[in-house]
């Protein structure tokens, strides 16, 4: 079992999942959680890397480096449309999507995410596309970084070596992961039951939906390369790997 990423303050997972039996019951006050574990809980002191602007509603965080600040490997035409418009319009249709649906308000993406069924039939698919949108986004910008370090250091390095080989192999698996994923969807490194592994996902699906933790993400939808890479997605996901900032990824690892 995975704590999911958001509990990093006292919050159990028992607790949590009480909390979410009684939204699911559709109760607009959880009782189980006092104000302080739910600031906590969805807080921004030491969060994990994937949470950012996760509370409600939802805003789009900046990218912490200029639009064009990953050229040549990523244009800044794409990145500024990428997180302006694309971002932008899962922030928009996830805060409409939550606005009907009050006792869901107060919590973090992450939160949502990490349990689906608590989310009402009517409404899952389109908080799923559009929370997990915001989700994976918010995640991705912070991954990137221009001038990082060429490879992880210290102890995902060390585990990368233990599960893969080596930090080629394991960048051949990734890059593979992320060729194969038909259509739109991403590709991770994620921690799951205590191990590293690679896996996919459809659309804006998030591996905490599966008990999976990011450590590393690519967006492989169109929208992420298509301006400057066109059909060849294989030359976008070498160049991902110029840009990845490697201590964003050593520190959700640290943390899950
Ligand atoms: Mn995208």
């Amino acid at each position: 079992m995975i704590t999911p990423p958001t509990h990093s303050g006292g919050v159990s997972r028992r607790d949590a999942l009480r909390l979410l039996g009684t939204l699911g019951a559709v109760v607009a006050v959880a009782p189980s959680l006092s104000a302080d574990q739910r600031s906590t809980a969805s807080g921004s002191k030491s969060e994990p890397a994937m949470a950012g602007t996760t509370r409600q509603p939802f805003t789009l965080p900046p990218l912490g480096y200029a639009y064009d600040a990953l050229e040549p490997h990523i244009d800044a035409r794409t990145m500024e449309i990428h997180h302006t418009k694309h971002h932008q319009a899962y922030i928009d249709n996830a805060n409409k999507a939550l606005a009907a649906l009050p006792a869901l308000q107060k919590e973090s993406a992450e939160r949502l995410m990490s349990n689906l069924s608590v989310l009402p039939d009517t409404s899952r698919a389109a908080l799923v596309n559009n929370v997990g949108g915001h989700l994976n986004h918010s995640f991705f910008w912070k991954l990137l970084t221009p001038g990082g370090k060429a490879e992880p250091t210290g102890e995902l390095a060390a585990a990368i070596k233990s599960t893969f080989g080596s930090m080629d192999e394991f960048k051949k698996a990734f890059s593979t992961a992320a060729a194969s994923r038909f259509g739109s969807g991403w590709a991770w490194l994620v921690v799951k039951g205590g191990k590293l592994s690679i896996t996919s996902t459809p659309n804006q699906d998030t591996p905490l939906s599966e008990g999976a933790i990011p450590v590393v993400g690519i967006d492989v939808w169109e929208h992420a390369y298509y301006l400057k890479y066109q059909n060849k997605r294989a030359d976008y996901v070498q160049a991902f790997w110029k840009v990845v900032n490697w201590d964003v990824a050593g520190a959700a690892f640290a943390k899950a």
